[in-house]
């Protein structure tokens, strides 16, 4: 068993919830006095720290919103002086000022353990050597998974996205054994390696630990044939820690395993807020109870998905949630018909010849709204005839119709002429928002 798969993550159910009702009543207890907006929404809702007695209580306590956040911003959500803050981060999101967060030193180490916990989940153990795609900077990705390594003990390469040629060569002289980044990125490595000539089978990874965008099945096994590795499935956000908020284990790779001694994890429906059974899906909204600057009570994320509480053959009996489909706020509404990128992601995958590399358009005419997906297929397709080409790009439409039940135009384009990104991938480009 690995150092870090610590007793917390086997332990039985009313141990883990005995825990977390200790931890959320301090928690609560904690925020009541020093961040005053809490104090406001549990007075506004009548509740008092003394009136936290079961887990169940947490039903009553007001959510917490990124809109909350924001007029909070930059700092008064803190629950500490800014001289216990030994870090800031902040997440972009698409409008607006940024979501900022902070950290004390326990903070800090709390999240290294998580990210520590993480890699041996997947596998990792101190002899490894992690190269680490994700971006350093503002973005929790990069500095979360450093962290995490050196405290598992492993050797950390902190290559950051971009300069890909570059982490080709890296690979082949460095010799890493796990690697880390946006499932988009890695898919953009495995390309330039291509192109330069170097295989994967060559390299020396045997883990991929990916996320901070939502990625289908179809692309997990686009993903290990490609890069010849496990490929587990990540997930975080800034406001929760960052990375390290759940991950899929090495013996499984179904589910990722929630971190329930920090974090406690509900399902809503996202239009009535009603709290859902396991199996059911619906917004994920997550409280921290270990957090010191900034805890969050009833965050609403905003990622759909769905909670399995079956324990793992791993061994593991933390809550596991299914792979997040995506965010209620980038799911799209195509005339009355609901569909999420990944959706699509999922049919075009099923088709030979398709290359991972895709974007959805979306306009709108008059009061119609329409979608056309643009995919690029390999180079020896393109240079087919034309009506080859027409025949695939209706198979292909007819699919997403069937599967999905949205119209959908498709353009099947050379490889190469949709962006790369170095980060998260933009999969939208929605001309109606425009
Ligand atoms: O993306 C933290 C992170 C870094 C997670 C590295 C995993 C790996 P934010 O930039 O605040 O934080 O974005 C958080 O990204 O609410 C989801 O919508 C999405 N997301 C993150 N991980 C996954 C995943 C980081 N595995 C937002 N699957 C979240 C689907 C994901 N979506």
């Amino acid at each position: 068993m690995p150092i870090y798969n610590i007793d917390s993550e086997t332990m039985p159910r009313e141990g883990i919830e005995a825990i977390q009702l200790k931890r959320l009543q301090t928690t609560i207890e904690r925020i009541y006095v020093t961040v005053p907006f809490y104090k406001k929404t549990f007075d506004k809702a009548g509740i008092k720290p003394s009136d936290i007695k079961s887990l169940d209580d947490l039903k009553r306590l007001p959510f917490t919103t990124k809109l909350d956040l924001r007029d909070n911003y930059p700092y008064d959500m803190f629950a500490v002086p800014m001289e216990n803050i030994v870090r800031i981060h902040a997440s972009s999101g698409t409008t607006g000022k940024p979501t900022v967060v902070g950290y004390t030193k326990r903070d800090i180490d709390t999240w290294a353990r998580l990210m520590a916990r993480c890699f041996a989940a997947a596998g990792g153990t101190s002899g490894d050597i992690i190269h680490n795609a994700f971006g350093y900077g503002l973005f929790t990705g990069g500095l979360g998974v450093h962290y995490g390594a050196e405290k598992l003990g492993a050797s950390i390469i902190p290559v950051s996205g971009g300069n890909t040629k570059r982490q080709i060569t890296i690979m082949q002289d460095f010799k890493p054994t796990i690697l880390t980044g946006t499932p988009s990125y890695v898919l953009h490595l495995a390309e330039v390696a291509d192109e330069m000539g170097v295989d994967f089978k060559n390299l020396y990874f045997k883990s991929g630990i990916f996320g901070a965008e939502p990625w289908s099945e179809n692309m997990r096994e686009e993903l290990e044939s490609k890069l010849h590795l496990k490929a587990m499935d990540i997930y975080g956000l800034s406001e929760v820690i960052g990375p390290g908020v759940a991950i899929e284990c090495y013996e499984e790779q179904k589910g990722l395993h929630i971190f329930e001694d920090h974090f406690i994890v509900e399902i809503i429906d996202p239009e009535t807020q009603e709290v859902l059974p396991y199996g059911e899906t619906g917004e994920l909204v997550f409280t921290s109870i270990t957090k010191e600057a900034f805890p969050v009570i009833r965050y609403r994320t905003k990622d759909i998905t769905s909670l399995n509480p079956e324990p793992c053959i791993c061994g593991r009996t933390h809550i596991r949630m299914n792979k997040p489909s995506g965010r209620t706020d980038d799911m799209l509404i195509i005339r009355g018909v609901n569909v999420f990128p990944s959706q699509i992601e999922s049919v075009l995958m099923e088709t030979k010849q398709i290359l991972p590399h895709y974007q959805l358009l979306v306009d709108r005419k008059g009061n119609l709204d329409s979608l056309t997906v643009k995919v690029e297929i390999d180079e020896e397709l393109f240079s087919d005839e034309i009506k080859t080409l027409q025949t695939m790009e209706q198979k292909i439409s007819n699919d997403i119709k069937e599967y999905l039940g949205v119209s959908a135009k498709v353009m099947l384009v050379e490889p190469k002429t949709i962006e790369r990104s170095e980060g998260k991938a933009v999969r939208v480009i929605d001309n109606r928002k425009i």
